[in-house]
């Protein structure tokens, strides 16, 4: 069928001359800042990435004051001399001798914890239909992301072309397996480039798939302030940080349920979407 493209609402955000500036000027009700000891704790991350949103998305709905770190992309040294390996998210609370990694368990430690205020967080519901809208699309968005990281040029990881340059390696565009993609004598890094720049020129092509997308998706939300029947989950504590990178893709209209709901975890996670940097 054909695509019906329609001016959606932002109710929490500005409109200024057209540009839309995101939710950061928007005051979100928040209960006071947890201080845990000092110097206070130490969030690495991408900024794209979808399980460092996780991570965010506990510290920011319990206001436990933090520091962003965003590591350079291509950095080996920091998170390997905390964590033993290349990964993020890694949360260090120093006043406590602790490092984390695994974005799942960081949540439930800090939501278990009565430390970090009373739990927010129900089980994960186990929904297969969300999993399996995810599965299903996750070519397709992956097309539509990646390159946009790269080329927003404002992503804190990609400031220097070392961290675009390990990205772009090591992150395939649909359909080449990992491994293909990453072997320089069979893919030089300017041909990955290049496949990149070309997936951006595809938007077009691929704008009305990713529209049907995120329709089937607004059927499957139950509000604005939970993603699944009963309350706020761990179920949204995924599904945020994968719907916050689709907002970087422009002109993908969103239906008002996903968008009002982007836009309620947005303000309580206090991790902002990528209205503003959209392309
Ligand atoms: N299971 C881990 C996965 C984390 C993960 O895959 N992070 C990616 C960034 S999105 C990463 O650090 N990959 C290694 C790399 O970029 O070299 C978690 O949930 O924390």
């Amino acid at each position: 069928g054909s695509v019906r493209l329609k001016t959606v609402s932002h109710p929490t955000s500005l409109k200024m001359s057209n540009t839309l500036v995101g939710n950061s000027l928007v005051e979100a009700p928040r209960i006071p800042a947890l201080v845990v000891g000092t110097p206070v704790p130490r969030l690495y991350v991408y900024d794209h990435c979808p399980f460092c949103v996780r991570v965010r998305f506990i510290m920011g709905f319990k206001n436990i004051k933090h520091n962003v770190v965003f590591l350079a992309n291509d950095d080996i040294e920091t998170p390997t001399k905390l964590v033993g390996k290349k990964v993020v998210p890694i949360l260090e609370i120093p006043s406590y001798g602790e490092v984390m990694k695994e974005s799942m368990d960081i949540v439930k430690r800090i939501d278990e914890d009565p430390t970090f205020g009373p739990q927010l967080l129900k089980p994960a519901s186990g929904r297969k239909d969300l999993s399996e809208w995810q599965d299903k699309h996750q070519d397709l968005f992956r097309l539509l992301q990646r390159p946009r990281y790269v080329s927003s040029g404002i992503l804190p990881e990609f400031s220097q072309q070392a961290g675009r340059d390990a990205y772009v390696r090591n992150h395939a565009l649909p359909p080449y397996a990992k491994e293909e993609w990453s072997d320089d004598k069979r893919l030089p890094r300017a041909m990955r480039y290049a496949k990149y720049a070309e997936a951006l020129q595809q938007t077009p092509a691929l704008l009305p798939a990713a529209a049907a997308a995120v329709q089937e998706l607004g059927g499957m939300i139950a509000s604005a302030q939970h993603c699944s029947e009963g309350g706020l989950s761990y179920d949204d504590v995924d599904l945020f940080g994968r719907l916050r990178s689709l907002t970087i893709v422009r002109g993908l209209p969103l239906p008002d349920t996903v968008r009002a709901y982007l836009e309620s975890m947005a303000a309580a996670a206090d991790v902002p979407l990528y209205d503003p940097i959209a392309h």
